[in-house]
This record gives structure tokens, sequence and C-alpha cells, in this order.
């Protein structure tokens, strides 16, 4: 496992874009991510739910290899032993995955590992066990996770960002429209899926997300 050698986490995740086949309309993953990244997506995830595994491991593979082009963070989510055959630069776990400790011992030290709290002492108990980044929602309603539960809100997001030291991503029902506010309740970056795999034109998409993020920021 080689180090992430990109720019420091938490810029590396400002603009976090998750794949989603359903969402795509036929259009490959390998295809979102380019159009993404050349946009300014600063992190691809593979997402994979559903289908052979040896189909994850060539998707898997294709957008390792643009991640790595590009010096974007590549994240796998919920599996750990995806993640080590793709050479990830991350994993990211949910409260039903492996749990961040178990995680930390079979990744070692190099890998970024990512968490989702449901409530603020997982939170805390997630950076404690070693994960180097959270993130948090449904902050909005949404329709692309069914069983992602009702939106936790701005609110729950800040009292999580104020409470840890690592850096945290607002995921769920985020738009061009609401990003902003998720920057300014404390959030690094925004992690995102329908707002930009769904988009008819998956680069200005991600374009007008990171500059709506990078302004909120201040840094732009
Ligand atoms: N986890 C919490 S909400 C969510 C995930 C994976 C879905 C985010 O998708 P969208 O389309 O950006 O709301
Ligand atoms: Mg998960």
């Amino acid at each position: 496992m080689t180090a992430w050698r990109g720019p420091r986490l938490r810029d590396a995740l400002r603009l976090y874009v998750i794949t989603d086949r359903g969402l795509a309309r036929g259009r490959p993953e390998s295809e979102i991510a380019r159009e993404a990244i050349a946009g300014g997506a600063t992190a691809i995830q593979l997402r994979w739910k559903t289908g052979p595994l040896s189909e994850a491991l060539r998707v898997g593979r294709e957008l390792r290899e643009l991640c790595r082009q590009s010096n974007v963070l590549f994240v796998v989510n919920d599996r750990v032993d995806l993640a080590l055959v793709l050479e990830a630069d991350g994993v990211h776990l949910g409260v039903n995955d492996v749990p961040v400790a178990d995680a930390r011992q079979l990744v070692g030290q190099d890998m970024v590992i990512g968490f989702s709290p449901e409530t603020l002492e997982q939170a805390i108990d997630a950076e404690a066990a070693g994960a180097d980044y959270l993130g948090v929602g449904p902050v909005f309603p949404t329709r692309t996770k069914l069983d992602a539960g009702p939106a936790v809100g701005l609110g729950h997001l800040e009292r999580i960002a104020r409470a840890v030291r690592i850096p945290v991503v607002g995921i769920g029902g985020i738009t061009v429209d609401n990003a902003g506010a998720v920057i300014r309740a404390g959030a690094v970056g925004v992690a995102v899926i329908s707002a930009v795999v769904g988009a008819d034109d998956v680069r200005a998409a991600a374009a007008r997300l990171r500059q709506v993020v990078d302004e909120a920021a201040g840094l732009r």
C-alpha cells in the first residue's frame, strides 16, 4: 500500500463524487469520473452495491488509473477487500461495515479511512478508532439512498464538525443551491451522487459545484 501523496486530505475532500450506475443513464463509470475530474472533482468513490465483484474490479481499475493521473483521491465504498485489491487511496465505511479499528488493522496506516456516523457519539468514537474523515448525512432529503434515513440537517453536521478534529464532508441531497450552506456549517467539502452523476453535462455540473464550494470556503 502506498500512501496518499496528493493534496492534503481536507483539500482532497472538497468535491467528492460517488459513482452510481443507475443514475448514470448508460454512461460508463470511467466516463462519468473523467468528466467529473475535468470539472473539478477532488475525490472519486466507487460505490458498488449490486452486480458481480469481477465487474467492480474492472471498473475500479479504470477509476484507479484515472484518479492517479489527476492526483484525485480514489476511495472504495464499504469493502476493505476491494480497496486493498484496487490499491485505493481510501475506504469508506458505515455503521454496518467492518468497524474502523478493525479496518485500520487490515489496511495499515497509509490508507485513508472514511466513516459515516449516525450519531455524535459514533463520530467521536470513529475519530478515536482511527478514522481520517467523516461523511455526515443525509444533510437534506435524498431519493438516491433509500435506506439513508431522514435528513439530519445542517445543525447535526455542524455539531459533529465542531466535536471532531478530522475533516467532515456533508452528503445527501446536496446541489449547487445548498452546497454553500454545507460548507458554512463546517464541512470541508460535499459528497454528491445525483447532482453530478445524474447531470446531462457532468463536467459542467462538477465545475459549478466546485465553484460554489470554493467560494463558500473563501478559496476564490
Ligand atoms: N449516504 C447518505 S445520503 C447518500 C449516501 C450514499 C446518497 C447521496 O446521493 P445524492 O444523490 O447526492 O443525494
Ligand atoms: Mg457503506
